[in-house]
């Protein structure tokens, strides 16, 4: 059986040659007009990248690879054998450099678990693979297979920082061993001191699927392309792409929707009418700020992420209080949102509905719960760095403009 590189450097030369069809047929037509206001807008809805793992629909949602959650539930995993032996690789690759282990020892507990993070993972760098190889000379056409080692290694080695992170913030002991008979998510699971409860590593397998990817225009994704595209090894680009994780309105909305939460609580108390929750709602962007969980750049429906988790919700923790509480809100914020008239889609995504769970079975810890969408969106940044530096993708550089030469442009036009 082979291996996954062993797979991957059999389906690259009829990929580079996909695309270099592709480009013959297509690379001269026109994706439409780049209006000023996506300038100024954020990019939102320019057509920019290439990203391959995943597409997001603005009505459906995710689909990794053709497949949507649901589907992806149902057919995997498929191949028993292959998962066993890729579980296995990335257990030998799980230790972390003993100087990484020392970084996350003297930061202060004060020092933001996704701050740790991104200094483990760039400290990561000092024994990079590509890093070493490219010093040393090697062809461009090379590239993938250092990339290759140095993304398996990343992934490998986020669940012994995660648990250390855990472990030194919140005073939870010492870290046990990865089990190298056991798979990725339980042994996460075992390492941030939750692996005995089954309920929770199979919440962990969930988490892990649906944070891994969201095709390539968010600010994790993308910011990891973009500097895997100067050829910074995969560790300096995911540092990069979990540093805009860190953001409150990108993947540390997780944390934030809990502190909402509990703010709520103890301001209106627990089991609140529908109207107090609704005043609540309205308080909050009536103060200047964002209900977070709510909203999303692309997605105008609810976030199939959303509805994967509120079923397990449903199967495994119907009665849990706070869960009720977010099946409140799901029926208020919308309204309230559509009301107040801003927001271009008033559904909840993905991070309104991680907090209760992961909450639910312990892990209360909120400034920690970014940190697990990290992990899992290694997953995804990395098979995109794997592939980009396969099919020789160039270095990333759009032009800008000032808004002097936007109106010196458009002058008498
Ligand atoms: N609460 C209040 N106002 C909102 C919300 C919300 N949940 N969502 C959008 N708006 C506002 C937004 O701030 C903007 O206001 P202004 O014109 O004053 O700048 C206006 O509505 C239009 O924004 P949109 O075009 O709908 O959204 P945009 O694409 O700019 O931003 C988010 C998308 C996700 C940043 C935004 O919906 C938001 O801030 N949501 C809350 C934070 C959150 O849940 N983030 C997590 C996203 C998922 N993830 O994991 O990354
Ligand atoms: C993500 O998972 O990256 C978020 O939903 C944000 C996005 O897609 O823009």
């Amino acid at each position: 059986q082979a291996t996954l590189k062993e797979r991957l450097a059999e389906l690259i030369p009829a990929e580079i040659q996909n695309v270099k069809e592709t480009r013959a047929e297509h690379g001269k037509k026109s994706f439409g007009p780049v209006l000023v206001d996506q300038l100024y807008g954020g990019m939102r809805g320019l057509p920019a990248l290439i990203w391959d793992g995943s597409v997001l629909d603005p009505e459906e949602g995710i689909r990794f690879r053709g497949k949507t959650i649901p589907e992806c539930q149902q057919l995997l995993p498929k191949a028993p054998e292959q998962v066993t032996s890729l579980s296995k690789d990335w257990a030998a690759r799980a230790a972390i450099p003993d100087f990484v282990e020392d970084i996350l020892d003297r930061c202060p507990p004060t020092l933001h678990p996704m701050s740790q993070f991104s200094l483990a993972v760039t400290a990561l760098n000092h024994d990079s693979a590509f890093a070493k190889a490219y010093q040393q000379g090697v062809s461009k056409k090379e590239y993938w297979q250092p990339t290759f080692e140095d993304c398996m290694d990343l992934i490998a080695k986020l669940p012994n920082i995660a648990g250390r992170i855990y472990r030194n913030v919140y005073g939870r002991g010492k870290l046990p061993a990865i089990d190298a008979n056991k798979d990725y998510a339980y042994n996460l699971a075992t390492l941030l001191g939750f692996g005995e409860k089954s309920e929770f590593v199979e919440l962990m397998r969930l988490y892990l699927t649906i944070h891994s990817d969201h095709e390539g225009g968010n600010v994790s994704a993308h910011a990891g392309k973009l500097v895997g595209s100067a050829l910074s090894d995969p560790f300096l680009a995911f540092g990069a792409s979990l540093n805009g994780l860190a953001g409150p309105l990108h993947g540390l909305a997780n944390q934030e929707v809990l502190i909402w939460l509990r703010k709520m609580q103890s301001k209106i108390g627990q089991n609140a009418s529908d109207e107090a929750v609704k005043e609540y709602v309205w308080a909050t962007l009536k103060g200047g700020q964002v209900v977070p969980g709510y909203g999303h750049a692309v997605l105008r429906k609810t976030d199939p992420r959303y509805s994967a988790q509120r079923e397990f919700a449903l199967k495994h923790l119907p009665e849990d209080p706070l869960f009720k509480l977010v099946g409140q809100i799901y029926k208020i914020v919308p309204g309230v949102l559509l009301e107040a008239g801003k927001a271009k889609n008033p559904w909840p995504n993905v991070d309104a509905h991680s907090g209760v769970l992961l909450t639910h079975y312990g892990l209360e810890e909120m400034q920690f719960y970014t940190v697990l969408f990290g992990v899992s969106r290694a997953f995804g940044v990395a098979a995109q760095l794997i592939w980009d530096r396969a099919l020789g993708a160039p270095l990333e550089r759009p032009k800008s403009y000032s808004t002097a030469a936007i109106q010196k442009i458009f002058k008498d036009k």
